[in-house]
């Protein structure tokens, strides 16, 4: 008997921003990621609050404004996922093709009309659309004319493109979730909130508690609109989950690490489920010196727009000491300690498979809420052999140990929902806007110099992943 539930959702997951490519087709406003250059500076501008608001071709390269040509390709990359048996495919709605500049009142029917296209050609092949409203995605205008999120103003936006896409996908999209990785303006606020904000200065602080609530309540809203439109959908939200490991069990350590995973891991998804922020959060707000803008009324809205499940992105796990040093990964957005025990991804990216059953497990005892896998793989440098084939072991190692690992956690008693992963056929990497990163079971014939014949390619994983859908996750062989 499968360890797996037999309606488990087994698929892959992308992003509007990092795949579609046509930027500027179809009636489509410019969105943050079409002004975040391409390579590996992007980590460093987004971390160093630098981004460029302007699209400048002579200084730089933007790999997402062609991505692998989805918005085009389609129907063919479906039929592949088809192939492999997917249930699901998560992908986002780009907001700027449905409303440009993100406030005007009626949107743009063309935007609306690919959306149509796409979503019947996932329930063409059976696929279930799970829908992303938000990837990084924001509209642009909303930055340079309003400030992005720190200014209320945006979840009366957000309530009109939600109610437009709820009413119009109705008969589409079951699956819904909110914000990607919502968490991740603790760290690069440009990102998710379109602004730029030190969270280490008191009104850097003020700007990103205030942007992620004002979120938050229009999350909240989304959720309460979302039932009453679609009343068979779920909706969830989505957050990076990576338990954070004590260095050493040195009772400091273990502090530092605790207080460390409370606020990065739970403190968004404590209001999302709860419909109220924790206690530890007055004890934040007193640290940083700041506190979020909340209106009296966002408490009710709050409370009745709790989640239906909890989603999240695992990757890797962190570790954290007391004592600041030099041993700090330069890899990823959270720079925390490496931990010694652990191989690194050549993107430097710990790569801890058990680490997934810890969060797993983590998150459904602290909420008692099903969880829903939506992103995990790993990104490398893959290669094409003389012969066309593309080998790529180390990624079906990778997803197989974290695959059993899922499952060991649903013995635990962990409810989980699906499990799609990232970058299911290769795209643009949101960290580095590189192609070189690859993530897929499919290849794309497209690189960092703009060559390329957008070729697709099933690599080796493709036909493994394939069995194990069949088998529901039984045969890893
Ligand atoms: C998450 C994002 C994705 C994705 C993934 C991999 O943070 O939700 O959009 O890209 O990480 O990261 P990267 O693309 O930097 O390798």
């Amino acid at each position: 008997m499968s360890k797996f539930p037999k309606d488990f959702l087994w698929g892959g997951a992308v992003a509007a921003n990092q795949l579609e490519g046509a930027y500027d087709v179809g009636g489509k406003g410019l969105t943050i990621a079409d002004v975040l250059p391409g390579g590996k500076k992007r980590l460093e501008m987004l971390v160093n609050n630098t981004v460029p608001l302007d699209i400048d071709k002579t200084k730089y390269t933007y790999p997402n404004h062609e991505g692998i040509d989805f918005y085009h390709k389609y129907e063919g990359d479906i039929a592949l996922f088809a192939e492999m048996g997917f249930k699901t495919f998560r992908t986002s709605i780009s907001w700027a093709r449905i409303f440009p500049n993100g406030d005007e009142s009626t949107p743009n029917e063309e935007g609306l009309k690919f959306y149509d296209r796409l979503f019947k050609e996932c329930k063409k092949h059976k696929i279930e659309p799970l829908v992303t409203i938000s990837h990084f995605e924001l509209p642009l205008a909303l930055t340079k004319n309003y400030g992005g999120w720190k200014n209320r103003k945006l979840i009366g936006f957000f309530e009109n493109y939600c109610k437009t896409i709820f009413e119009r996908y109705k008969g589409l999209v079951k699956y819904w979730l909110t914000f990607n990785e919502i968490n991740i303006a603790l760290m690069a606020p440009m990102m998710t909130l379109g602004l730029f904000a030190d969270i280490n200065t008191k009104d850097g602080a003020k700007d990103i508690f205030t942007g992620i609530h004002n979120q938050m309540v229009a999350s909240a809203i989304a959720v309460k609109l979302c039932h009453k439109i679609i009343p068979d959908a779920k909706i969830g939200n989505m957050q990076i989950l990576s338990p954070i490991y004590p260095y050493s069990c040195d009772p400091k350590d273990v502090i530092k690490a605790k207080l460390e995973e409370q606020f990065f891991s739970y403190y968004c998804t404590e209001v999302m489920a709860r419909g109220k922020y924790a206690p530890f959060s007055n004890r934040i707000w007193e640290d940083y010196g700041a506190k979020p803008d909340i209106q009296p009324e966002d408490f009710k809205i709050l409370q009745d727009g709790t989640i239906d499940f909890i989603s999240f992105s695992y990757y890797k796990s962190s570790t954290e000491k007391a004592e600041k040093d030099s041993t700090r990964g330069k890899g990823d957005i959270m720079n925390r300690v490496q931990n010694p025990h652990l191989p690194r991804s050549a993107w430097d990216w710990e790569i801890d498979p058990i680490g997934l059953r810890v969060a797993m497990n983590d998150i459904y005892g602290r909420f008692g809420l099903p969880v829903f896998i939506v992103e995990n793989g790993l990104g490398a440098n893959d290669k094409v052999e003389k012969d066309g084939s593309i080998n790529d072991d180390y990624r079906i190692d990778y997803l197989r140990q974290h695959i059993s690992s899922m499952a060991e956690a649903i013995r635990d008693g962990v409810e989980c929902m699906g499990y799609t992963t990232w970058g299911c056929i290769d795209l643009v990497s949101a960290g580095t806007g590189e192609l070189a990163k690859r993530y897929g079971f499919i290849y794309v014939d497209k690189h960092d110099d703009g060559s390329g014949t957008q070729e697709r390619k099933p690599k080796k994983s493709f036909y493994w992943y394939k069995k194990v859908i069949e088998s529901n996750g039984e045969n890893l062989d």
